[in-house]
């Protein structure tokens, strides 16, 4: 193994290429001996996650750190240092940290610090990838970022990955990011991930600072003063999402959108279950349902609806303006008149016969709703996505219109979704003809 890595390493030294895998092949929390030197090693033959870091950080050029399956704990003390030499792992480089699986590798905090802080050297920008690992029991004290920080104007992408338990302690504006904080200007890439269990007084699972696009995860049971999702201060691109379980609202939101995602079983706490601030945010072909003690969407800003519905609201309306405003697009549907009925094809006041939160096929949990329900055909097909938010194809087209709200339901037969759009236009027209 030593010897693999001595060799890949001493090839690239030689081209001055500068980039290398360091593969861990310790859990010990150990420091490296020489960093710089291109081998990862704290004593002959063990590489350990730390020792990697260090390495990676000195040695020039992108570097790959392989993380095998085991438990990773953080267990030398000292916070504030800023070289993976105590407490926090500094990524000081480039780097792409990779696991063997979010259920099998675990980067463990043991709460003395934050788990992960990625912050560049001298002025540059960094491009940073962390997949297939769990992040959990970082802790701060008034401090952002307990599981990761990313400081940086470059870009983070954590994907394939579980963050969870991690908490920032403390009520004032720095006590931000449970999960992960973007508090530089850079961009925050999250995909097929879990965030759960975190906690702050603002932005439990996710702070920014910088545009954070966000696909194909769940985000729940994350806790906060305010905004126990996500707290905005950057635009958003989320996508096939599901929000569930957070106390103490859930996404406080200033620009962007939200598209093809369900939010729902939420305490709505502060503010709303969204709240829009200046810049706003448009929310299209989602479902927001059954959250509780408070409004559904409250209106700093505007917001603009569109395939949209929202139902279930508990202690306040679905819809609330103070100072923004509320455009519908048409085809929304709500329960009690307050955000549809001025746009083209909108449902006021009808219940959707929602069913349960529940995984009803893809990757995040969905609200499917009976077959009766007016959700069915509804939606503007001019506007649809191609799938929802399983990934399933959306029935488009005029015989079978797309159904508002994050989940396709309408689909005449089983196998149909599967088809996808176009091919099911070809075999709807391919009957016709034999008929
Ligand atoms: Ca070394
Ligand atoms: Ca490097
Ligand atoms: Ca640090
Ligand atoms: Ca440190």
């Amino acid at each position: 193994m030593l010897r693999s890595i001595v060799l890949f390493v001493s090839v690239f030294a030689a081209l001055e290429a500068g980039a290398a895998t360091f593969a861990v092949n310790s859990t010990s929390d150990q420091t490296d001996a020489v960093p710089g030197n291109g081998v990862c090693s704290w004593m002959a033959g063990l590489c350990t996650l730390r020792a990697a870091i260090q390495e990676a950080n000195a040695f020039p050029g992108a570097d790959v750190i392989q993380i095998p399956a085991g438990t990773f704990t953080l267990s030398i003390a000292g916070a504030g240092e800023e070289n993976a030499a105590s407490g926090d792992l500094d990524i000081r480089d480039d780097v792409t940290l990779e696991g063997a699986g979010a259920g099998v590798t675990i980067l463990d905090g043991a709460a003395i610090d934050r788990v992960l802080h990625v912050q560049p050297m001298n002025l540059a920008t960094l491009s940073v990838t962390i997949r297939d690992v769990t992040i959990r029991n970082g802790a701060t004290t008034e401090l952002p970022g307990a599981g990761i920080l990313h400081g940086d104007e470059g870009t983070l992408l954590v994907e394939d990955s579980t963050v969870s338990g991690n908490h920032v302690s403390g009520s004032t504006s720095s006590a931000i990011g449970g999960g992960i904080s973007s508090n530089g200007l850079g961009s925050l890439t999250i995909r097929r991930s879990l965030l759960t269990g975190n906690g702050a007084a603002r932005g439990a699972a996710v702070f920014h600072n910088g545009p954070l696009s966000l696909a194909d995860s769940v985000l729940s049971s994350n806790t906060a003063i305010g905004s126990a999702a996500i707290d905005s201060y950057a635009s958003v691109l989320i996508e096939r999402c599901a929000f569930h379980g957070n106390t103490g609202s859930v996404l406080h939101v200033d620009g962007g959108s939200i598209s093809n995602s369900t939010v729902s079983g939420n305490d709505s706490g502060f503010g709303g279950t969204i709240t829009a601030y200046a810049s706003g945010i448009t929310i299209e072909s989602s479902t927001i349902a059954g959250n509780t003690a408070g409004r559904a969407l409250y209106a700093l800003g505007p917001i603009t609806l569109l395939n949209d519905v929202l139902a279930g609201a508990s202690g306040g309306p679905e819809c609330e303006i103070n100072g923004g405003s509320i455009v519908s697009l048409g085809h929304n549907l709500d329960d009690d008149g307050t955000c549809a009925g001025s746009g083209p094809g909108d449902i006021p006041s009808r219940n959707p016969q929602l069913g349960p939160l529940a995984n009803n096929g893809g990757p995040t949990p969905t609200m499917l709703p009976a077959p009766g329900s007016r959700l069915a055909n509804a939606g503007d097909d001019a506007s649809c996505p191609a799938a929802d938010q399983r990934g399933f194809a959306r029935n488009l087209g005029p015989d079978n219109a797309c159904d508002i709200g994050a989940v396709e339901f309408s689909v005449p037969e089983p196998a149909a979704a599967a088809l996808g759009a176009t091919a099911l236009l070809s075999l709807g027209m391919l009957c016709r003809r034999q008929r």
